[in-house]
């Protein structure tokens, strides 16, 4: 049962930010960050293999391992909790998403003020300019090389260590600090500086609201801890604000 005071508290605020993590991506079959790794990457912790040191020590095994995912991420769909956040943006003016994934599924379904964190896994950088590349010469080798300068291609994602784009962390920073309701999403609360928007908003007054089916460092501040699948959970928020029909 979902609290009557949340819905009226939603339908009335200006300003609301919703941040999402991987555990948005789940039901759609995207394996979240800290769930064992299965398959041929079984023997690899996710967190091991998104860093430079990784990257560094073995290009191949990074690089391939991103290729995976992509193909993953290719063959799966948006899920009920993407799409009705996608809807949450049309219903509220002060609506703003703001992500940890870089899986692009929020887009897919249909969102279009996506802030993205940790960059797009859909995005090819030279490691060594920094810039992106769109093509290159596909020989067979991991990672294919810049055009330009020959250096190894990387993923335009954000990794342990490395700075997030300055621009949208100034934009979640503001956001967050103004929000009169803040929905945390199935993210673990546990990496930074993400984790810090739902305290920073806490502590500016707002209405903090954890979704998760597990508990995490959020869920002992948290105003209404909201504890099942985003899947089932964000559109039955979204049915009992504005029913349809
Ligand atoms: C469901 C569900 C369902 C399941 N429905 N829910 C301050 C203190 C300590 C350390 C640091 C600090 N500041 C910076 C750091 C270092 C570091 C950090 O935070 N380390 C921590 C581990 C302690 N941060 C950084 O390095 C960041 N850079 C930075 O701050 O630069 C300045 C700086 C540098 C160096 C030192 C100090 C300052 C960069 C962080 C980049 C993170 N990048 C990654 C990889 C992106 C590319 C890729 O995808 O490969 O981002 S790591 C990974 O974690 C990924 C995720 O976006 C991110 C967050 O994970 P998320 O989304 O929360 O997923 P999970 O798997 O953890 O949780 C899933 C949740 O879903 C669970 O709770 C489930 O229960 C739930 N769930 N099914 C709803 N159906």
């Amino acid at each position: 049962m979902l609290p009557g005071g949340l819905i009226d508290l939603l339908k009335d605020a200006t300003e609301v930010v919703a941040l999402t993590g991987a555990g948005v991506s789940a039901e759609s079959g995207v394996p979240t960050f800290r769930d064992a790794q299965t398959g041929l990457w079984s023997r690899y912790r996710a967190e091991d293999l998104a860093t430079p040191a990784a990257f560094q020590r073995d290009p191949a095994l990074v690089w391939n391992w991103y290729a995976w995912r992509r193909s993953l991420v290719e063959g799966v769909k948006p899920n009920p909790a993407h799409l009705a956040l996608a809807t949450l943006e049309q219903r509220l003016p002060g609506f703003h998403l703001i992500t940890q994934n870089v899986d692009g599924l929020h887009f897919r379904a249909g969102s279009r003020k996506v802030l993205a964190l940790h960059g797009d896994l859909f995005l090819t950088l030279c490691s060594a300019e920094k810039t992106p590349v769109e093509t290159w010469r596909d020989d067979g080798e991991a990672p294919p090389r810049c055009p330009r300068c020959d250096a190894p291609l990387r993923p335009g994602v954000v990794w342990f260590g490395e700075t997030l784009p300055q621009d949208v962390l100034s934009k979640v920073l503001a956001l967050s600090a103004v929000s009169q309701v803040f929905l945390s999403i199935g993210t673990s609360a546990l990496v930074q500086p993400a984790a810090s928007l739902a305290r920073m908003a806490y502590e500016s007054g707002a209405v903090v609201v954890e979704i998760n089916p597990e508990a995490t460092p959020l869920s002992d501040i948290a105003h209404f801890v909201l504890r099942g699948p985003a899947g089932e959970i964000i559109p039955a928020l979204l049915e009992i604000a504005w029913p349809a029909g």
